[in-house]
């Protein structure tokens, strides 16, 4: 009897613990949640400086003063803002400029890339293969045809403008002439400077009565500017009006109408586009009657598109430069060719 009555006590302790803690009130406090997982930060973006920028740069090539002004416009910047310059030089031919354009695509250390193209068209490869491999591009000096979604950005001048404005020059210089016969020197064929200052001389000109007689290209050069007058003097002496399309090219004009005998500026007018110090020095010496500016410092303006692109902003796709006209019969014009940079 003892025995049951023991064993009865226990069953009765055991059933009184298990209930007691059963209904234990919940505790006060939910149970700790697991350790939250922080979420992961994504990585700051990256914010490009200048020294960061590693630039290749396709020049044309170094066929004149307008080009020496731009290239050291690039070099000199590059130095005052710490950017890494690579710089290549095609010599104007354009088979090089676009291997030097896949060049640049590869170089690992190449961040954005400067083009100066030596023709509106041949650059849908190099710009598709270079978007591919997210290397923006910045083209400088000269426009290319279509292709917009492929680069940044065009600085440069509105070179039809330019020759809207040589036209009416030479409008100026032929009012009341009797007859209106104007030779063009033309630049590298296929290049929008030599393509758009054509076509804006002609719509000016040709609204004073200026009839385009003669029209050949001279590659920008002076020697060849001088063999293409030589030629055109052989056949006749009947002009009145040169438009050299860029300084040099109006330079070997001026030496070929001396050596057959004619007064530049005066017997035939000239009217040029680049406004460098060497067509500064010709209407100072009075051979010389009109140059049209276009502006070569481009430098600064463009590497400030390009770390724009690279930090991710967007762009006008053409930011044209600003220019002036300067004249051989301005009497502050020696003041102004000494306050200038090229
Ligand atoms: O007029 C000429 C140079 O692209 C605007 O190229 C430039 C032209 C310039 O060779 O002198």
């Amino acid at each position: 009897m003892k025995t049951r009555s023991v064993l009865f006590n226990i069953v009765l302790a055991l059933v009184l613990i298990a209930t007691v803690v059963g209904c234990a009130p919940a505790p006060t406090q939910a149970p700790a949640a697991p350790t939250a997982v922080p979420p992961t930060e994504a990585p700051a973006k990256k914010v490009w400086t200048y020294p960061d920028m590693t630039v290749g740069f396709l020049q044309t090539g170094s066929e004149g003063g307008w080009r020496a002004a731009n290239t050291a416009s690039y070099k000199e910047t590059a130095q005052q803002l710490g950017i890494n310059l690579k710089f290549y030089d095609p010599q104007n031919d354009l088979a090089k400029q676009v291997a030097g354009f896949q060049q640049f695509i590869q170089d690992p250390e190449v961040d954005v890339i400067i083009l100066s193209p030596l023709e509106v068209t041949g650059w849908e490869q190099v710009l598709k293969d270079a978007k591919a491999a997210g290397k923006p591009v910045v083209i400088q000096d000269r426009r290319i045809d279509g292709l917009e979604d492929y680069y940044v950005t065009f600085i440069g001048a509105d070179f039809v403008e330019e020759g809207r404005k040589a036209g009416s020059e030479m409008c100026k210089l032929l009012e009341g002439s009797e007859k209106k016969n104007v030779w063009e020197l033309v630049g590298n064929v296929g290049s929008a400077p030599a393509i758009d200052r054509g076509t804006g001389f002609r719509e000016t000109a040709e609204k004073c009565g200026i009839n385009v007689v003669n029209s050949q290209t001279a590659n920008w050069s002076i020697s060849e500017g001088k063999q293409v007058t030589e030629a055109w003097l052989k056949e006749s002496k009947d002009v009145q009006g040169i438009f050299g399309q860029n300084d040099e090219m109006a330079f070997g004009a001026i030496e070929a109408l001396k050596e057959a005998g004619l007064v530049p500026a005066k017997d035939v007018k000239l009217v040029s586009v680049d406004a460098t110090s060497g067509a500064f020095q010709a209407m100072l010496d009075g051979t010389l009657n009109v140059t049209v500016e276009c502006n070569p410092l481009l430098a600064p303006q463009v590497y400030e598109a390009a770390l724009a692109a690279l930090n991710g902003e967007s762009l006008p796709k053409w930011i044209p430069s600003q220019e002036s006209v300067f004249y051989a019969d301005d009497p502050t014009l020696k003041e102004i060719a000494a306050g200038r940079k090229y």
